[in-house]
């Protein structure tokens, strides 16, 4: 669309001057010392200065000791030139069902095109209500796609899902989706194995590895850039420890290794030795090491015996006692994972030889077969025999949300419940899916698009892909987060009606055809928890401006839907917004009272703004199954650690048998399939720079990061060289799935046929049509959308190979930011709004 700058209008802020950390609106003077306020988001808690209705400075708040830069996009989340503004409805959508067309007719193939008309409240609600009764009464609840819920923002009572949820059950039934996108194939395996998901859980205390590690290996891990963020308002306390750690490897005290292909901001802050290994090859890579272990007889057997299940399966194949008869030596493995084989064995017995704490980050299980690094991590952690040891064994969460840190002991709020009342039932009560499953795994949703009635595996269940016909997104970028655009845009080309709920108008709500303009969390009061596994404290989310343009917070939205149908009372519980912080705070004031934690009542904590809880003790994680492994017996069948596990033999997967195992994947680089065509693996790692696609609309964030205005694709120089690719070139990205711009940062952190784009970037393709070139640089244009296994059906995003080629030509415009065109009931651009 060529006009979507000239449909911006004025923005009701003043342009805003910026210097670092500090904002200042125009209109500000030195006279009017504003007031500040507490707020917090994923990247931290901050004070904010607000001037004549106007935030114009924000500082991170004293106790955070870490802040980090993606807190300096915090005020462009208010002020960004992307916030939705009005109540919108896709032009050809709203024509249709004008005219009285069929709603499979809704003019699905210009869906993207950005434009959009603008109505009023009453009238988008209205639209919503009465497509969800259609739904509901001509097809059933499986036509409804609800629930798939992101990275929403902090926040315990605006949490916008929630609210969704909680509306949306009132209503009537619906698809769901089971899983997510981080974790999901890790958190299925890992119950099988070592009777948790692990991902989620607290892990061994840092104070305790560095006392007691003598090796320590971050495989995949990259703690230094993706702790910057925290599922609650992030403490950032773990890099404290992470600080003692670098003065510990310069002083020679502890050995830490990064097995990565690519020199990580962690390897490089910690000045540590790395380890390279070819992409997606670690299964491979760990087969070495154990067959090493096994060899040369440095794997503790009596631990095996105590703690574990069917070893002797698993190392029949080690030693190529089974069919294919191949041996898994070190040089077998350096044939597939480019580690030299004496390397392998160098390895090995170092962690045999040492207290050795293995550390997983969660990129290697979002890959073809992801499973299967998680397992066989589990084994080799399991022969080094030191699971449950202050400083040794595994860990599968260390780079996420200052696990680590221990926990206060102390409750956290609860939230706006997300559930209906007890007793309660749905408008329809309609649950017949008509054969269709009710909930699907969260990365086959477009699956169900293109296969309608496809029955899958899926966790030793049989799930069949209902062809919903409707969905419903909030606190999600369903844009961002799926893999391979093009594939969606066909898709999406059979859904009836799709309603979008931001703050920003993202891809997600291109695509859609109702779009309700959320406030932003720092237009609403709120409350919530400091430390995500630390429970360090309890924050005031003071409301700094009052709602801009016309959205409302997710809690307004859902009580004027749930009028429609006179249940905003039992909505509310009849208690308004900050009725209900006062009351999740004075629960947890409550229960904390009974545990010793002393909180003062609402009025001063609100003034304040915060109430913290002392640290808690350092803690080993299977410290107590270790102890005791029938008292504290694991939650797999066995109670044991699962080497080989009869329940997963059982379901006699493909590719996800009774043990793992090296599998090749669908495409690979460094010799792998298809490589010949496209020799670069793709990794879409989690932003240094952002959260997700949260903050991608910041311009002056953006400023810092961007090459000529497009998302940096990171290239090795020998890549470059061979492709005559410069420094701050404009590139195109491309395979068979799609093709993006992209500027070229050139890296040798970098190594040969490994690329990377991070994900989240703003998807901004030139038009609605299928192939089109994405103007600014979404890696999830090119990613490949099969599921991990028949196990987990996790996504595969980190399985992709690509191509590179300079760009030559006039580049279109970057699409992504900006917001819609906005259009009368003609199609006619408006000048001005
Ligand atoms: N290729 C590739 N793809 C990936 C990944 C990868 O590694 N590679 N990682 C995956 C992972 S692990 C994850 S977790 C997902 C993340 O995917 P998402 O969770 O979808 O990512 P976010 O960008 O955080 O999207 C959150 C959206 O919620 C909106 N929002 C925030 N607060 C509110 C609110 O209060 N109300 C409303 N209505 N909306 C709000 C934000 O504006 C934003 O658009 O991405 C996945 N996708
Ligand atoms: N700044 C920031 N931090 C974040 C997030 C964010 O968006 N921004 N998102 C948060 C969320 S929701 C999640 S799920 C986590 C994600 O956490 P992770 O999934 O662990 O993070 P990534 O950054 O994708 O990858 C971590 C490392 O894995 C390496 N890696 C990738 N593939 C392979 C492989 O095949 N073998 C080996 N050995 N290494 C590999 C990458 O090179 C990278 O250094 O991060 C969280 N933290
Ligand atoms: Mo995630």
């Amino acid at each position: 669309m060529g006009g979507v700058a000239a449909s911006l209008g004025s923005i009701v802020v003043p342009p805003l001057l910026r210097n670092g950390n500090v904002v200042r609106a125009a209109g500000a003077t030195a006279a009017d010392p504003g007031r500040w306020k507490f707020s917090g988001a994923h990247w931290g808690a901050f004070r904010a200065r607000v001037v004549a209705g106007h935030v114009v400075e924000i500082k991170p708040f004293e106790f955070d000791k870490h802040p980090t830069p993606i807190m300096d996009g915090t005020l462009d989340v208010l002020y960004s030139p992307s916030r939705v503004r009005y109540p919108m409805v896709r032009l050809d959508w709203y024509r249709n069902r004008r005219a009285g067309a069929a709603p499979s007719q809704a003019g699905q193939a210009s869906r993207g095109d950005n434009r959009f008309i603008r109505v009023g409240w009453d009238e988008a609600l209205d639209l919503v209500y009465d497509e969800l009764e259609r739904i509901q009464k001509d097809y059933g609840p499986w036509a409804l796609h609800v629930g798939n819920v992101g990275w929403h923002a902090v926040g315990l009572m605006h949490s916008c899902g929630n609210h969704m949820l909680r509306a949306m059950g009132m209503h009537g039934n619906s698809v769901g989706t089971a899983g997510d996108y981080s974790t999901g194939a890790g958190q299925t395996i890992l119950p099988y194995v070592l009777g948790s998901t692990e991902v989620y859980s607290q892990g061994t205390s840092w104070e305790i590895i560095l006392k007691e590690t003598q090796v320590l290996v971050f495989w995949a891990s990259d703690p230094i850039k993706n702790l910057q963020v925290g599922w609650n308002t992030e403490t950032h306390e773990a890099y404290e420890h992470l600080a003692r750690l670098k003065q510990k490897v310069a002083s020679g005290e502890i050995s830490v290794i990064s097995v990565d292909p690519v020199k990580s901001k962690t390897r490089n802050y910690l000045g540590c030795e790395h380890q390279y290994v070819n992409p997606m090859t670690d299964v491979a890579l760990m087969l070495g090491l154990i067959h090493t272990l096994w060899k040369e007889a440095l794997y503790d057997k009596k631990f095996i015996e105590t703690y574990a299940v069917g070893f002797e399966e698993f190392i029949a194949y080690v030693e190529g006692k089974t069919e294919d008869k191949i041996e898994r030596t070190p040089e077998w493995a350096e044939s597939i994972c480019g580690v030299p084989a004496g390397r392998i064995r160098e390895l090995a017995r170092l962690m045999a030889g040492n207290r050795t704490q293995l550390i997983f980050g969660w990129a290697i299980q979002r890959q073809q077969h992801g499973e299967q690094p998680y397992w066989m991590a589990a084994i080799l952690a399991t022969m080094l025999g030191q699971i449950g040891l202050p400083g040794g064994g595994i860990s599968y969460v260390h780079h996420y949300s200052s696990a680590g840190v221990p926990a206060s002991g102390a409750s956290m709020p609860g939230s706006f419940p997300l559930n209906l009342d007890p007793g309660r039932k749905p408008r329809h009560e309609n649950d017949d899916y008509q054969g269709y499953s009710a909930v699907v795994p969260v990365a086959r949703v477009i699956d169900a698009l293109l296969e309608p009635g496809k029955e899958i595996n899926y966790n030793g269940h049989k799930v069949k892909l209902p062809p919903y016909k409707m969905a419903i997104f909030s606190g999600g970028n369903q844009w961002h987060r799926q893999q391979d655009r093009n594939r969606m845009k066909r898709a999406y080309q059979k859904l009836e009606t799709v309603v979008a709920i931001d703050y920003n108008w993202t891809a997600t709500c291109r695509f859609a055809d109702i779009v309700l303009p959320a406030c932003t969390p720092f237009e609403r009061n709120d409350i919530d928890a400091y430390g995500t596994f630390s429970n360090r404290g309890v924050i005031a989310m003071h409301k700094l401006v009052d709602p801009l343009f016309h959205s409302r917070s997710d809690f307004d939205i859902w009580t004027d839907f749930c009028k429609r149908m006179q249940r905003d009372v039992e909505y509310t519980r009849n208690m308004n917004e900050m009725q209900w912080v006062e009351f999740l705070y004075e629960e947890c004031r409550k229960e904390n009272a009974g545990k010793g934690f002393a909180m003062p009542p609402f009025a001063q904590f609100w003034e304040q703004g915060y109430v913290l809880f002392p640290e808690g003790k350092p803690w080993v994680r299977h410290a107590d199954f270790r102890e005791d492994p029938e008292v504290n017996a694991l939650g797999t069948p066995s109670g044991f650690i699962e080497i080989y596990s009869r329940k997963l033999a059982s379901f006699g997967y493909r590719d996800c048998k009774g043990h793992p195992l090296w599998m090749e994947k669908a495409e690979r680089s460094h010799n792998g399939p298809r490589s010949d065509k496209y020799p670069l693996w793709m990794q879409s790692s989690h932003p240094n720079e952002r959260l997700h696609s949260q903050t991608c609309e910041s311009p002056s964030r953006r400023a810092t990061y961007t090459i000529q205005g497009r998302e940096p694709v990171y290239i090795s120089p020998e890549d470059a060289r061979q492709r005559g690719i410069r420094q701050g070139d404009l590139v195109r990205v491309f395979n068979d799935r799609g093709q993006l711009l992209a500027g070229a940062a050139i890296s040798s952190d970098f190594p040969p046929g490994v690329v990377r784009i991070h994900e989240g970037a703003w998807y901004g393709p030139t038009g609605p049509e299928i192939g089109a070139l994405d103007t600014y640089g979404d890696p999830n244009t090119l990613t490949l959308d099969i599921g991990s296994s028949e196990l987990a059906q996790a996504t595969s995003a980190n399985t992709c190979l690509v191509e590179i080629e300079l760009f030559k030509g006039v580049a279109p415009a970057v699409t992504a930011f900006g917001g819609p065109a906005e259009v009368d009931i003609d199609g006619k651009l408006m000048a001005s709004l």
